[in-house]
């Protein structure tokens, strides 16, 4: 009835109204030209100090230096000076001010305007000692991380040589020192991530959000409920597989430390990753050694073949600075000084001057790490381009953004791109069921970890409050209950466990991205392998294959300026599901029952 008299309305004002729709559309016009001048200067402004501010920051992750705060202080100047800016009243009032008639924009300056309101929201000037101490916090958490000495018999020690021993030691007591001794660093932390809780939640409250969780979460144009339900949903829909691989790894990892007595929840010095999100090196597969095969190659061959592979898809060289001004390399043995042991990639200028830090060293873990953030230096590259505002040089949403490169990371460990380039013998005759098996223990371990322990954890940090003589102890209750992991004795409240792990210090509130992209990592690889390659997704070969190059230089062209749900649908089909990622570990399902016959299940089965 409503949809009549409107049209009716407006077929009048048609016939009618010649002249004032021809004034409209001049006032239009005025009004769209007048909100894109205020846009260039913006995104001019915000490249201009952006990349200030990401030149201090590159040299306060890469040169920590103890008892040297020159980085420090340039890093948090420059960060100031940028929140001043992008959090200032005239921007907020700038940008509401022509939201107010949106209806009027196009789309694409919409999506600029909220975007100066998301980057205004996380700086707000009418609270400037908040954000000031806040990004004093910052600066500070991330030197005790990274600058923090980690020690196994007085002897320091590389966060490398602590993964080494996790990932092959089978002498326990050197595997609880170097669990243990990985942990220590959390100890000085926990009151920097208190304090940062406090700031974060007040900076964004300034404008109008409950608390830092729902601000992250609003990124994706979501709530905090929608959220949490979604990946709930996703942990439930892999669970029935989680379950079977704990039950299996519990009695596959005490026969390999010769444990009699199988424990109900699997200690967590006895898993390959500090955090139990990654088992994958329990399983070798027969004829499949990538280890082996790097061990023959060095750093710097790594990272080169993420390279060669992105330009087989088609996708340009690296630019030369990137080489130049890169630092891949774990620090010299003597160095005087740290740096960020984790790996990243940055965007300095939001142009081509694009770099990644790391610490490659020649193993497996490396070579899929240095793929991950080659996708993020190649999705930077492909939208900067005249078409893609500054202020829209983001992903789709964040999970494509660690999707595309995790994607290529999962393809170049496949047999037949192994096999292509010579990594494993050709035609080697090899146990599948073993390789989705590996296969599983990296990607479907991770899920219980990212939905579960690492998001419901910051949920409750940030939207729950979580009294702070309680982390530690919901730290292990979410492992528990959603990994099946505990910690190898009482971890007390002079702990902080959960600090240990990066994002919670220096990407908070957002690890969910990763959950999600390794959802979408599969919907991708399915439709990848099925239309385009026309190949089983167990065993594809992406390499050499433009056609496979264009699909995902499509997707990363366009950035933030692309609808990502609109986007998923019109690249594969259908909306963000966990279709495709249980279709390719469904196989599993049966081994593992067989497999897992007559032993104790302790993760209860689902209701
Ligand atoms: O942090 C990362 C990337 C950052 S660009 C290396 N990842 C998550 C992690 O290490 O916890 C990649 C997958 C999961
Ligand atoms: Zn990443």
């Amino acid at each position: 009835m409503k949809k009549y008299v409107f049209l009716f309305a407006s077929a009048v004002f048609m016939y009618s109204c010649g002249e004032n729709k021809s004034t409209d559309a001049n006032a239009n016009k005025a009004f769209q030209d007048s909100a894109q001048s205020y846009l260039d200067s913006y995104n001019k402004k915000y490249q201009e100090l952006s990349t200030i501010s990401n030149e201090a920051d590159w040299l306060s992750n890469t040169r920590i230096i103890e008892g040297d705060s020159s980085n420090t202080i340039a890093t948090n100047k420059a960060q100031e000076e940028s929140a001043k800016f992008t959090g200032s009243t005239e921007n907020i009032e700038q940008a509401k001010k022509f939201l107010a008639q949106k209806d009027k924009l196009p789309e694409l300056q919409v999506k600029q305007l909220n975007a100066i309101l998301y980057n205004a929201a996380n700086n707000p000037a009418t609270i400037p000692d908040v954000v000031k101490a806040r990004i004093k916090a910052e600066t500070k958490q991330n030197q005790d991380l990274f600058g923090f000495d980690f020690r196994i018999d007085g002897k320091s020690v590389s966060t490398n040589d602590i993964d080494g021993i996790l990932a092959d030691e089978t002498n326990m007591s050197k595997r609880l020192k170097a669990w243990e001794a990985s942990k220590e660093v959390g100890k000085g932390l926990k009151n920097g991530l208190v304090n940062l809780r406090d700031l974060r939640n007040k900076t964004v409250q300034g404008l109008g959000y409950k608390d830092f969780f729902e601000y992250q979460v609003s990124d994706y144009g979501m709530t905090t409920q929608e959220m949490t339900d979604m990946l709930q949903k996703f942990n439930k829909e892999l669970y029935p597989l989680y379950r079977e691989l704990h039950t299996y790894a519990r009695y596959e990892f005490a026969k390999k430390y010769g444990v009699k007595e199988v424990p109900d929840l699997i200690p967590a010095q006895w898993l390959p990753n500090r955090w139990g999100q990654d088992w994958a090196s329990l399983v070798d597969v027969k004829g499949i050694n990538l280890d082996s095969a790097l061990k023959t190659k060095d750093a710097e061959w790594i990272v080169k073949q993420g390279e060669r592979f992105y330009v087989s898809i088609g996708m340009p060289e690296l630019p030369k600075t990137f080489w130049e001004k890169s630092d891949l390399y774990p620090a010299p043995k003597d160095a005087k000084y740290k740096k960020n042991n984790h790996a990243s990639a940055w965007h300095m200028n939001y142009d081509q001057d694009v770099r990644s830090l790391m610490s490659v060293e020649p193993n497996s873990e490396w070579y899929e790490t240095s793929h991950h953030e080659l996708g993020h230096i190649y999705y930077y590259l492909c939208y900067s381009n005249p078409e893609v505002p500054i202020l829209l040089r983001q992903g789709a949403n964040r999970a494509y953004h660690e999707a595309l490169g995790s994607l290529m990371g999962m393809a170049a460990m496949q047999k037949p791109f192994m096999e292509n380039l010579n990594l494993i013998p050709k035609g080697a005759k090899t146990d599948e069921m073993q390789t989705l098996l590996k296969e599983a223990l990296n990607y479907v371990v991770f899920i219980p970890f990212s939905t579960g322990t690492m998001s419901m954890f910051e949920h409750d940090l940030y939207a729950e409050n979580l009294p702070a003589d309680q982390f530690n102890k919901r730290w292990w209750e979410l492992a528990a209950q959603y990994q099946g992991i505990a910690p190898p004795t009482t971890r007390g409240e002079e702990y902080c466990d959960a600090a240990t792990k990066t994002h919670i210090n220096n990407d908070p509130g957002q690890y969910y991205d990763y959950a999600l992209s390794y959802i979408l990592l599969f919907q991708v690889h399915d439709h990848i392998s099925k239309n385009i390659l026309h190949q089983d997704p167990h065993a594809t070969n992406y390499y050499g294959n433009k056609e496979v190059g264009k699909f995902i230089a499509d997707i990363m062209t366009p950035g933030a300026s692309a609808d990502w749900r609109k986007m998923l649908k019109e690249k594969t089909g259908s909306d963000l599901s966990a279709k495709a990622m249980l279709d390719y570990f469904a196989p599993l399902m049966d081994y593992l029952k067989k497999e897992n016959q007559g032993r104790k299940y302790t993760m209860p089965e689902l209701k």
